[in-house]
């Protein structure tokens, strides 16, 4: 069995860190969103097609052409036509029964057990308090009966999370299957052909958790989830007068210095620099190469490879995005005074994030002036710079 994952999505929600790298490529608790999906699902499959697209080429060369020893064949979707289209490009490469899985989730393992060892076409199901943003499922028994997206009358509670398993049958259906109304061919509309056809299709009910990362602090929800289940591992050079409490993970040629105070979960990957007298709090990533410096605080963040807090400086609730620069003195805002969830701009739109507490999300290389202070839910777009002491209110920069 293998398993075709979507990864050609643009990740338009997600910017701008897909200004500069597709959404799949987005690093939680140290690896790309792919990766773990691609070792979830490892045990149960002989191999992996990876539907392509945006900003393929990073893929590619990340991941190579086999993971933990299945190989990967890869094939590109040059529009992003929707999920059936996309899963409809893996035809040439599946000739037996196949899981398909999106790119871009952070799930617990179990459930890709449960849709392998389904018996018929199995769509992945879990309940959620609010179904009408999501496609949600009707059944009878265990079949599944009709999908409706995001219905203001939801018939049951059941959401689709977008993880399937099909047989090659399912491509007759893609076949056929026209626009839906956002214009998109979507895998929903294929299966319930299938399912008026007289198809069996089997709801598997998820219990563990499942993340559909598709915006900015989605990334820091699922770094949170990882690395709760992160034990400690000390391969790094930790200097004398460092302190490391918990389950934290310090990669073979990473440095903390003295007077550093880590407290787990917290991951530093290789070549990272912390210290000395800094203070990583959990959950936090500092990633390959990166920097913290003197006199600095780092809580619940993760600061993509190279990225540089270097002096006297506060990250809180922040991804910080690959060689970026905080000069001394930048200060995150991570909490509103009247105790309101942080709102961020989507695609333009001001979203509530439902977070109390959330901090900056910076495109890669951008650079802070010293003594720069950020407001909450504010994202520093491709090439923003801010100038000494100024104060960021708003979004800026390209690519958001
Ligand atoms: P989405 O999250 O709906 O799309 P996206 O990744 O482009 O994000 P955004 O809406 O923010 O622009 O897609 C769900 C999954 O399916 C995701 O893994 C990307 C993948 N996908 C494709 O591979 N091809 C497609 O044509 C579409 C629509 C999605």
């Amino acid at each position: 069995m293998k398993a075709v994952v979507l990864a050609a999505g643009e990740g338009t929600r997600m910017r701008p860190l897909t200004a500069t790298r597709p959404k799949p490529m987005v690093p939680v608790a140290g690896k790309p969103l792919v990766e773990h999906v691609l070792d979830i699902a490892a045990e149960y499959v002989d191999g992996y097609v990876l539907v392509v697209g945006y900003k393929e080429e990073s893929i590619r060369s990340y991941l190579g052409d086999e993971h933990l020893g299945k190989p990967i064949e890869y094939v590109r979707q040059e529009e992003q036509r929707g999920t059936a289209h996309a899963i409809g490009q893996a035809e040439p490469y599946v000739d037996e029964r196949f899981l398909a899985l999106n790119g871009d989730v952070m799930l617990d393992d179990g459930l890709v057990a449960k849709l392998a060892g389904a018996e018929a076409n199995a769509i992945a199901t879990m309940r959620v308090d609010d179904p009408t943003a999501y496609g949600v499922i009707s059944r009878d028994g265990d079949r599944v009966t009709g999908i409706v997206e995001k219905p203001k009358d939801p018939p049951s509670t059941l959401a689709n999370l977008g993880l399937y398993a099909f047989e090659p049958e399912i491509f007759e259906y893609i076949d056929r299957t026209g626009r839906s109304e956002r214009g998109e061919y979507e895998i929903t509309d294929s299966i319930e052909m299938s399912i008026d056809d007289g198809r069996t299709v089997v709801a598997v009910e998820h219990t563990g958790t499942w993340l559909d990362v598709g915006r900015p602090w989605e990334v820091l929800d699922a770094n949170e989830h990882l690395l709760e289940h992160c034990s400690r591992r000390i391969n790094g050079d930790v200097e004398d007068g460092a302190t490391v409490n918990g389950d934290v993970v310090i990669e073979e040629g990473a440095r903390v210095r003295s007077g550093a105070y880590l407290d787990g979960p917290v991951l530093v990957q290789s070549g990272a620099d912390v210290g000395p007298n800094a203070y990583v709090r959990g959950s936090t990533v500092v990633g390959r190469n990166a920097r913290v410096g003197n006199g600095v605080e780092i809580k619940n963040s993760i600061l993509l490879d190279g990225a540089s807090v270097g002096h006297l400086s506060y990250v809180g609730d922040s991804v910080i995005g690959a060689d970026a620069n905080l000069g001394a003195g930048t200060i995150v805002a991570n909490l509103r005074h009247d105790d309101q969830p942080v709102k961020m701009a989507v695609k333009g739109e001001q979203v509530d994030t439902g977070r109390r507490k959330l901090g900056v999300v910076l495109a890669d290389g951008v650079k802070t002036g010293i003594n720069t202070s950020l407001n909450a839910g504010t994202k520093l777009g491709v090439g923003a710079m801010t100038r000494p002491g100024e104060s960021v209110m708003s979004d800026r920069g390209d690519g958001l």
